[in-house]
């Protein structure tokens, strides 16, 4: 027995976080077992890690060390957070994941797209997402949304999103590759539309995909 794995991703305020929490709210009231993640972060070290590149410090080293220490972070996350959940039969929702190495670092410069291939293998170890939601908003509107709510927060841009228009145009574009070559596992979900519609358009995706996870458990789930 073992849970889904999850992963959403997509540009700066594509509506993520908002849409994870829905997916878990309607997951539970089925009585599934559920765990949210984020990256960077999402364990003890790795939080830690996460707090020192969105801090900006990590810029200098370059995009292939950030790559490095996204890919750092993740070890530990998988390790402490992700691997353990799945085993215990929980599924697992992650804000961000491997796909948002390939696309923001490799966004950001010329890194060879072998060499994030090499660093996925030895990161993951075989682990991939069973789905993928890439949302995806005209970078404008998402950099909008992400700078309205750091502003209600009292809070400025972060690394990422202090980076030009062309920088996050090229992040969507990535976002969109990925999802070309990758069918099977990820869905494009057009974000720019109400949060509820968004919501309803990824329910009927996760029930068509994992019907399992739509239905309401009253036994242990056999999902391997
Ligand atoms: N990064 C991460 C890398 O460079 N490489 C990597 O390998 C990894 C893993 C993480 C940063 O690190 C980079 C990417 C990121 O720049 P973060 O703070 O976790 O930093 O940033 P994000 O993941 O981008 O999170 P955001 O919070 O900015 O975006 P979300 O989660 O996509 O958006 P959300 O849900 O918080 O919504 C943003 C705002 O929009 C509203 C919400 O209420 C909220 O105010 N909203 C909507 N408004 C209108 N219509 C909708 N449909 C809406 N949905 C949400």
């Amino acid at each position: 027995m073992a849970g889904y794995f999850i992963t959403f991703e997509g540009g700066e305020g594509a509506g993520k976080s908002t849409q994870i929490e829905r997916l878990r709210r309607r997951l539970e009231q089925l009585s599934h077992p559920v765990v949210v993640t984020r990256e960077p972060g999402g364990s003890a070290y790795a939080e830690q890690i996460r707090s020192f590149i969105l801090s900006g410090q990590a810029k200098r080293l370059g995009p292939f060390a950030e790559a490095l220490l996204f890919a750092a972070a993740r070890i530990d996350h998988l390790d402490k957070t992700i691997e353990p959940a799945l085993k215990s039969g929980t599924h697992v929702l992650c804000d961000r994941f491997a796909d948002s190495t390939r696309a923001y670092q490799g966004a950001l410069g010329d890194l060879d797209s072998g060499l994030i291939d090499s660093l996925e293998r030895v990161t993951l170890k075989g682990v991939s997402p069973n789905l993928t939601f890439i949302l995806d908003v005209p970078a404008e509107v998402g950099l909008s949304r992400a700078s309205a709510r750091r502003a209600g927060k009292g809070e400025g841009a972060d690394r990422f999103e202090e980076e030009d228009l062309s920088f996050h145009q090229a992040l969507r574009q990535a976002f969109l590759t990925i999802a070309r070559a990758y069918p099977d596992r990820c869905v494009v979900i057009h974000a720019d539309r109400p949060a509820d519609e968004v919501e309803e358009i990824i329910w009927s995706s996760v029930s068509e995909r994992l019907p399992k996870l739509a239905r309401n458990i009253t036994r242990p789930l056999d999902v391997a």
